[in-house]
C-alpha cells in the first residue's frame, strides 16, 4: 500500500470526483495483498457455497459479503489509502454496505451474450430502488464503490466502464443505435494495484472481457449507516479482537450503549468520527 497511515484526502481529488463522478487512487493495495486477494477469490469461487452467491447472466459469478467469508478480504474494509477519500466525499457516518466479489468470464467478441448487446447495453446507476423511490433527479450521492481488479488489466479485460461527469445526469443514457456504449464513455486507465471509486449516480457498465481470462474484481461499497446493507449480517466479525473500532463501525456497529440499551441516533459512528478528527488534526499532515 502507498501508506498505512491515513492522510487527509487531497482536495483536488475530491473536486475531481465531484466533477468526473469517478476517481482513481493509485497503489491503494500492495502487490502481495492483491495476489492473496486473487487467490482467496479463486478459492471461494471454486466452492459450492450458495450463501451470498451471486450468479448472473453470461456466466458471471461472485459473492456478496466476502469479508465474512475469508479473512484475506478484511484489510480492504478500512483501507487507509481509500477511506479518507470516501469519508471526505460522504461523512464519517458510514458502514460497508457490500463487499462484492465479481467473476466475469471471457467471452470472445463473436460469442453469444445476453447483456452488453445493443438491445441490452447494461449501462446503469447503482441503487435502483433509491432511484425508483426518490426519482432519478432527486436521488443524492448515497454510496461509493471502491473497485479493486485482481486479474490482469489489459484493454480487453472488461474493466468497469464509466461515463465521466454523469453523476448529475438523471438519464437514461443515450447509446447510439447499434452501439453498446454512450459517446464519451471510458475505460479508466488503471494500474493493477489502483482502486476505482465511483458513486451510486455514476453511469457505468461492466466492460467486455474478451481477454481469454476471467476478470476478477472486488467492489467495496460504502454508504451512510442509515442505508441497508446488501450483504448477510455478520455480527461475529465485530467481536474479533484483531479488528479496531473503525473496522467494527464499518462492519455494522449499531447505535447502542455497551449494555445493549438504545443511545442516540448516529452514536455508532463515533469511531470513524474520532478517526476523521485525528486524521485531519495530525500536525504531520498539514503542509
Ligand atoms: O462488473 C463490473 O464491472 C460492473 C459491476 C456493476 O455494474 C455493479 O456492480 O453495479
Amino acid at each position: 500500500m502507498t501508506s498505512t497511515i491515513p492522510v487527509p484526502p487531497d482536495p483536488d481529488a475530491l473536486a475531481a470526483f465531484d466533477r468526473d463522478s469517478y476517481l482513481i487512487l493509485r497503489n491503494a493495495i500492495s502487490p502481495e495483498l492483491r495476489k492473496r486477494l486473487a487467490e482467496a477469490s479463486v478459492r471461494l469461487l471454486a466452492t459450492g457455497r450458495t450463501a451470498g452467491r451471486d450468479r448472473s447472466t453470461d456466466g458471471k459469478d461472485g459473492f456478496r459479503g466476502v469479508v465474512a467469508m475469508d479473512d484475506t478480504f478484511l484489510p480492504l474494509v478500512a483501507n487507509p489509502a481509500v477511506l479518507p477519500t470516501v469519508v471526505g466525499l460522504l461523512s464519517p457516518n458510514l458502514h460497508l454496505m457490500s463487499s462484492n466479489l465479481i467473476y466475469m468470464p471471457s467471452i470472445p467478441s463473436g460469442g453469444t451474450r445476453t447483456i452488453r448487446v445493443p438491445e441490452r447495453h447494461g449501462w446503469h446507476r447503482d441503487m435502483a430502488s433509491a432511484t425508483r423511490d426518490l426519482g432519478p433527479e432527486k436521488v443524492p450521492r448515497l454510496a461509493i464503490k471502491a473497485a479493486y481488479y485482481l486479474s490482469d488489466i489489459t484493454p480487453d479485460a472488461g474493466i468497469t466502464m464509466v461515463l465521466p461527469g454523469s453523476g448529475n445526469d438523471p438519464g437514461p443514457v443515450t447509446v447510439p443505435q447499434g452501439a453498446i456504449d454512450p459517446p464519451r464513455a471510458i475505460t479508466p486507465d488503471l494500474g493493477p494495484c489502483d482502486v476505482l471509486l465511483f458513486e451510486n449516480r455514476t453511469w457505468h457498465a461492466g466492460g467486455l472481457n474478451t481477454s481469454g481470462h476471467p476478470r476478477l474484481a472486488v467492489m467495496m461499497q460504502y454508504g451512510y449507516r442509515w442505508l441497508a446493507s446488501l450483504d448477510d449480517a455478520a455480527p461475529h466479525l465485530r467481536e474479533r479482537p484483531d479488528l479496531d473500532d473503525t473496522e467494527r463501525q464499518l462492519l455494522g456497529t449499531p447505535d447502542r450503549n455497551p449494555d445493549g440499551s438504545v443511545t442516540h441516533e448516529g452514536a455508532g459512528a463515533w469511531a470513524l468520527q474520532q478517526w476523521w478528527d485525528d486524521v485531519n488534526s495530525n500536525p504531520l499532515h498539514s503542509s
